[in-house]
């Protein structure tokens, strides 16, 4: 059984600027939050240094100092301490998710990949104001060009919960963002408890999230973007229904998202019955490729235009799993019988809905561990475009979630 526990690490040093997947190796600051990850197992890629420690706290604090460690083992050895060893390796669970059998050891890493700033394109990053990196004097975000000492430090990074909980957590205050109405307005850093959006336990549309047209959404036909689509200095974020302008583009220092998503453009009007074969006879020539991070987008992208998802799935326990489609205009789900695209068999599909409904669900039973390929085939004729993939998971919990990333790896043809 996979335990976790937290650690927190804060050290302060004088060293180059770096950040790897979730260890901020800044100027003055470094800081990382180690789990375990799995007991009596390793990384199954080797160590590049082991060290002789009793404390399993040292091992990870050498692997914050060392550019290119990402993960640790680590094992104490009750009956002769001097045998007990510290293993740092230069992979994580973002490099490859796959471990060995070692009695005894234990294996901590920082998780996948979530800290990261909000960088616009044309060169800017949103942080707070104020003098001090992390003691700023109002809770707005404002933009920044990405070479002044507030894109570089501290306060310009964010922990990007990119799971359906959609939490962006400032990472030296520890407040979180949050719009300040439902649709309009400054987006703020609040405490998490003042926050109306922030509830773990509600699945509601109003979370954050990667777009696949390049945008970070919020709710129905809102996202975020400078105050009156100002890319300069010192413009406030806010939340914004002009979604696709240049303005709302948001990227992040973590690169793809789990979910590789096909986009095609130029498509006709096609019905539930056509739109799968006109999507296949351009499967192998989309328009563009993106990275999602949970199957799950609410705000207007394109009209006539088809989309091909596809991911791996990986079962945390087993038993019968619903997948449930919600759709404008339709949906076609096929689900792997392991994590080969060649496994693949029909699901279910939507002729179009919005909520959840037994004729656009389907159940399969798989088993902990194992590995499952997802490809949902999407199109929208126009108006309104919106795609859920949620599921109902056995023994773990009651409500029905968006598939993200926390269960997700990229396809075998995207490696
Ligand atoms: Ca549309
Ligand atoms: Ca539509």
């Amino acid at each position: 059984m996979m335990r976790y526990k937290d650690l927190l690490f804060q050290l302060f040093f004088y060293l180059d600027i770096i950040s790897a997947h979730n260890i901020l190796r800044l100027e003055d600051t470094r800081l990382a939050k180690f789990i375990l990850r799995h007991t009596d197992k390793v990384h199954v890629t080797s160590h590049y240094k082991e060290f002789y420690t009793q404390e399993e706290a040292a091992c990870v604090d050498r692997c914050v100092t060392e550019t290119e460690c990402k993960s640790v083992s680590f094992y104490k050895d009750e009956t002769d301490l001097e045998k007990s060893k510290c293993q740092l390796v230069d992979e994580d669970i973002d490099d490859q998710n796959e471990y060995v059998t070692r009695a005894g050891w234990r294996h901590l890493d920082t998780g996948k990949s979530s800290i990261t700033r909000l960088k616009h394109p044309d060169g800017y990053c949103y942080a707070p104001i104020g003098a001090n990196e992390c003691d700023f004097t109002t809770s707005n975000i404002e933009l920044h060009p990405i070479s002044s000492l507030k894109c570089t430090s501290v306060s310009a990074y964010f922990d990007f919960d990119r799971s359906w909980a959609g939490v962006i957590t400032h990472v030296c205050s520890g407040q979180i963002l949050c719009p300040s109405s439902d649709t309009t307005g400054p987006i703020q850093l609040v405490d998490i408890q003042d926050c109306p959006y922030s509830a773990m336990d509600l699945d509601k549309r109003k979370k954050f999230r990667r777009n696949p047209r390049g945008f970070l959404e919020w709710g129905k036909d809102s996202c975020v973007g400078p105050y009156g689509g100002n890319i300069a200095p010192e413009w406030d974020m806010v939340l914004t229904s002009s979604c696709t302008a240049r303005a709302a583009q948001i990227v992040f220092d973590f690169d793809k998202g789990p979910i590789k998503v096909s986009i095609f453009q130029s498509m006709d009007t096609l019905s539930f019955n056509n739109f799968e074969n006109a999507i296949r006879a351009k499967q192998d020539s989309p328009t563009s490729i993106t990275y999602m991070d949970v199957f799950f987008q609410r705000t207007k992208t394109w009209d006539q235009h088809g989309m091909r998802w596809e991911s791996v799935f990986q079962a945390r326990s087993t038993g019968e799993y619903k997948f449930y489609l919600m759709a404008n205009d339709f949906a076609k789900l096929y689900m792997g019988k392991d994590e080969t695209e060649t496994s693949k068999y029909y699901c279910t599909g939507s002729t179009g809905n919005s909520g959840l409904k037994d004729e656009f669900s389907c159940t399969r039973y798989l088993v902990k561990g194992a590995k499952y390929y997802i490809e949902l085939l999407t199109y929208d004729d126009n108006l309104y475009d919106w795609q859920y993939l949620k599921v109902d998971k056995p023994n773990f919990e009651d409500k029905v979630r968006a598939i993200s990333y926390e269960d997700l790896e990229l396809p075998a043809n995207d490696l």
